[in-house]
């Protein structure tokens, strides 16, 4: 028999269900090709070498974009090399050595007759949507030794394809954006053969520049005068780098086609798609109507107006590759009205509709269109209104990185098809968050795989707020949108590795993953705007010490890497790792210290005004931090970008600026005066009603515990401490204390009898003394050998989802474990996510095996992720119960309320409950059965009496097995 730490039980489970977890290549993650090798092959070709660099070539008759970011290669084959090679754009083919030839297959002559003369072979992608062909071909031409050919489908097959080159030399989108440093290599050659990047699976992918005051917008106007074509001349060369092919420009206060002219002109020439947000109908921001608008945005009374206003975006907006928004909100992001008028909304499409034909003089169905079913808009197709089915059906989530709703049978078969309107930043109730990322991916990839399963695959777009600092999710998005179908659970678990990798080579990958998967995690699970002194249990669990002592101690190692790195890597690692952990590390620890000066004010403790003292110090280093990220790092390239306010919110909106907690401060007495408090207990002494008691010991468990002595006064106290029986063991007997102090208190289980023991612990001060009730819970030596699970201990049990012992599933079905899904573990969940419901039983069911040292009811808490009721039916259920118990169902959706989606979204969890009996002390087996696809387990937690009130739950119970 074992009894198991924490650890030692995640690791055994962690073996029994990951299966093999293989790594998987790093390009495939990430999503490039992977032809290169510095190591010169027997065949290939030579990208740089012995500081030379093969020749690149670009037709003058292909695209402007595909000359442009020939440039950037070029520049970027300069960067990797030290070597700028020759950049030829010209209609003959340069005579050279070594020749990459890059072209767009219907753009390029030149590729056009080696494609016929049959020397390259371009026929498997031609005609495809953003395909790329990359071959190496001897002597093409005369005057050639050997060439690299970089062929695109189309425009952006092309651009993908010298950009994909780039990844491979080790060139991160985020070189600028990040100043990612590129790792400086004296040769590089391409593996002989050829390489196929496929169509992607998602059509348009991008992101969404939203929120962008004050953090983007003072940084850009400080640095670009304005959002104009400079500024989005980095936008769309970081989306291309990541693959991506779509864009809502910025819209508070902003206009893109407005605000600069060269704005759409130079989107186009890239092959970035330009739409405008949900709530901006018709390729107009919608500052514009405060600019040239007339009247009221009242479709009712100002129609024609309107439509004149909609008529100049379809005109302006020419051939350039667009996605036209149709629909129409109320003025500002808000509903039109409060009935939900849908004669008068498909009115107002038909003529959006009328209007796009006769701009571009061709019908209306071919131009690309979508309709966003954004909050209340939703309302209006769950009520019957339909459009045209060349319109893609833009679904949204909650702002809240929750889907809303699922396309049916019928919309699955509409020709527009349908898209996805993701959030990693959001502006709104219950909560704005804005501040950094608190995304984790495994939510997304869980998120954005079910849209993808239900056939979401026009557009994924999402809310990137100012952008930095989403970098890791927003690449983890496009790379996801390329094709969903490669990123599995083991990509997934990959993805934070690769991409540290991408960003700081291989070296420190996996401890810089660690960083990054924890910090999303534990903001994930309550978001920072959301943290108060409230949020954790400073009380119960130990739950709000934990949590920071967890978050410093990821902050102090992040440190200590930051320090270790390469001088040139500190400001890329300082952005995308540190500062987000050490910022929020201080945060939580400030609203922590503000809790106890809180409850050490009500105690009289010397220590009230030290913790409001910290306190300061705490909210001054928010500041400092901010201040280094503005001013120092990277001689100051990123002013402004942290200066999103994110301390002091009362409700939804920011405050305007950041506002220090309230904290009390007390009149210290100059006497000394023993104050005692225990773990687990909200009561202290002396002035106690009842005597104080100490959580249970249990042979299984954690082995200690303490009690705080402190002081109220300044003046030094002595104490003592008693104890009745002798297997109450307290680390020391007496001692002084100035401030405070924990004494740690064990038992001796061989001076025990089977069975719960009582004892007294005394302590005792000058004048007063405190009596601590410890109780110890005593196996019996046969209770103890037949004990098989999670133990009960202080009257609950908690256990991580994936720490099932035995799964049973039917052909087609399968229990998945969703890696670090979850507040404090991973989840688990049914695949395919699109299964049919069925009625719970054993042969679709996971075992938890449990020990009741007790019988009576009990309740059984299943924390699920907030998935919503995306098929708009009667709600999800799953049903739980004990072996040979009758299964109880559960609605995870019954009764919602607006308040309930609330404190799901603000608490990142729903927490659902049943009741059962325990009818015999020992050990059971608790089964949960699935009964509707798409939920996604997080945490069990069985209360049998002694559950207390925590934020995240308790730690997982001790585990024993045989
Ligand atoms: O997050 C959203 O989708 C909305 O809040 C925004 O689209 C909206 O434009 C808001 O920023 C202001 O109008």
């Amino acid at each position: 028999m074992k009894i198991t730490s924490l650890l030692f039980s995640f690791l055994l489970f962690f073996l029994l269900h990951s299966g093999s977890n293989a790594q998987q290549p790093a390009n495939r993650v990430l999503n490039y090709l992977d032809y290169t090798t510095q190591s010169k092959p027997e065949r290939g070709f030579p990208l740089f070498e012995n500081g030379d660099a093969a020749v690149l070539y670009v037709a003058n008759s292909d695209e402007a974009g595909v000359k442009r970011v020939a440039k950037l290669l070029q520049k970027d084959i300069l960067k990797v090399s030290g070597v700028e090679p020759r950049l030829v754009i010209s209609d003959t083919i340069p005579g050279a050595e070594h020749l990459i030839i890059i072209g767009t297959i219907d753009k390029s002559p030149v590729l056009q007759q080696l494609a016929e003369k049959g020397v390259v072979s371009v026929d498997d992608v031609k005609g495809m949507w953003e395909a790329t062909v990359v071959t190496t071909v001897k002597t093409p031409v005369e005057g050639v030794q050997s060439a690299l050919v970089i062929a695109g489908s189309d425009k952006r097959g092309t651009i993908y394809g010298m950009f994909d080159l780039s990844q491979q030399m080790g060139v991160s989108p985020w070189y600028w954006w990040a100043d990612v440093p590129v790792k400086k290599k004296n040769q590089l050659f391409v593996k002989g053969g050829r390489y196929v990047s496929e169509s992607p699976k998602v059509k348009y992918r991008g992101i969404f520049l939203n929120d962008e005051e004050p953090a983007l917008g003072n940084w850009v106007r400080e640095n670009f005068g304005d959002f104009n074509a400079q500024f989005y001349d980095k936008v769309f060369e970081l989306i291309l780098r990541m693959k991506g092919n779509f864009l809502w420009p910025a819209m508070w206060g902003k206009a893109f086609y407005d605000d600069d002219p060269q704005n759409a002109e130079l989107a186009d020439e890239y092959g970035v798609v330009i739409s405008t947000s949900h709530h901006e109908p018709m390729m107009r921001a919608h500052v514009e109507w405060d600019r040239y608008g007339e009247g009221s945005w009242d479709y009712n009374r100002n129609a024609d107006k309107l439509k004149e206003f909609w008529r100049v975006g379809i005109d302006r907006m020419g051939d350039n590759e667009s996605l036209v928004t149709v629909g129409m909100r109320g003025d500002g992001d808000e509903p039109m009205s409060t009935n939900r008028n849908i004669e008068l909304l498909s009115d107002i499409i038909d003529n959006q509709r009328r209007i796009i034909a006769e701009e571009t003089e061709k019908p209306a169905s071919q131009t690309p269109q979508v309709w966003a079913l954004y909050k209340e808009v939703q309302d209006y197709y769950d009520m019957g209104m339909r459009v045209d089915e060349d319109i893609t059906l833009l679904y949204c989530d909650d702002n809240w990185g929750n889907v809303r709703r699922m396309p049916g049978e019928e919309e699955r078969q509409r020709i527009g098809g349908s898209g996805m309107y993701y959030h990693f930043d959001y502006v709104g109730g219950p909560r704005n968050y804005k501040w950094l990322n608190t995304s984790p991916l495994p939510r997304v990839w869980e998120q954005m795989k079910l849209s993808y399963a239900h056939g979401i695959d026009q557009l994924w777009v999402v809310n990137v707020g100012d952008l930095k600092p989403m970098e890791l999710p927003i690449q983890f998005f496009l790379n996801l949108a390329w094709n969903p179908d490669a990123m599995g659970t083991e990509e997934l678990d990959a993805y934070p590795g690769y991409w540290a990798a991408q960003q700081f080579g291989a070296e420190h990958a996996e401890e810089i993953a660690h960083y990054l998967r924890q910090y999303t995690k534990f903001n994930g699970r309550r978001k920072p705007e959301l943290i108060s002194p409230d949020t954790y249990s400073l009380t119960y669990y130990n739950e709000f010490e934990r949590v920071v002592t967890e978050y410093d101690d990821l902050a102090r190692n992040a440190r200590v890497l930051y320090n270790d790195l390469a001088e040139e890597q500190k400001d890329a690692f300082y952005q995308l790792v540190l500062f987000p952990v050490e910022a929020c590390a201080n945060l939580n620890r400030l609203y922590y210290v503000t809790a106890k000066n809180r409850l050490y004010a009500g105690q009289n403790r010397v220590l009230t005004n030290v913790m409001a003292d910290s306190v300061e110090y705490l909210f001054q280093k928010d500041q400092e931090m901010a201040d280094y990220y503005h001013t120092e790092m990277a001689d100051g390239k990123w002013n402004h970008m942290m200066s999103q306010t994110h301390i002091g919110y009362t409700y939804w909106q920011q405050p305007e600026q950041n506002n220090i907690p309230e904290t009390q401060r007390i009149e210290n007495k100059s006497s000394g005066e023993l104050g005692v408090a225990v773990e687990g207990s909200e009561e202290w002494g002396p002035d106690v009603s009842q005597t104080l008691e100490m959580p249970v010991f249990y042979e299984i468990g954690k082995q200690s515990g303490y009690v705080e002595v402190f002081n109220r006064g300044t003046i030094p106290v002595a104490y003592e401490l008693e104890v009745s029986d002798s297997w109450i063991v307290p680390e020391s007997l007496e001692g002084q204390i100035d401030t405070q102090k924990r004494i740690r208190i064990s038992v001796d289980w061989k001076k025990m009898v089977p069975g719960v023991n009582q004892g007294i612990l005394t302590i005792q001060g000058r004048d007063d003394s405190v009596d601590v009730l410890v109780k110890a819970r005593k196996f019996a030596p046969d209770e103890l050998q037949m004990i098989q699970g999670f133990v009960e201990t202080n009257g609950f049990i908690s256990i991580e989802a994936e720490h099932f012992s035995d799964k049973n599933q039917v052909d087609g079905l399968e229990w998945r474990v969703i890696p670090d899904l979850g507040r404090t573990g991973s989840s688990v969940t049914v695949s395919p996510v699109t299964a049919e419901s069925r009625a719970p039983g054993d042969e679709m069911s996971i075992d938890y095996p449990v020990h009741f040292t007790d019988t009576g009811e009990v309740t059984v808490y299943a924390h699920f992720a907030p998935t919503l009721n995306y098929t708009g039916g009667e709600g999800f259920r799953y049903a739980v119960g004990f072996e040979g118990e009758e299964p109880v169902m559960v609605n995870i959706h019954e009764d919602e309320t607006h308040a309930d989606w609330q404190s799901w979204v603000a608490n990142n969890v729903n927490i659902c409950s049943s009741k059962h009996k325990i009818n015999q002390s020992g050990n059971h087996i608790l089964k949960f059965y699935m009964v509707d696809p798409g939920l996604v387990l997080q945490k069990i937690v069985i209360d049998s009496g002694g559950l207390k009130p925590s934020y995240l739950g308790p730690e997982e119970s001790p585990f024993v097995y045989h």
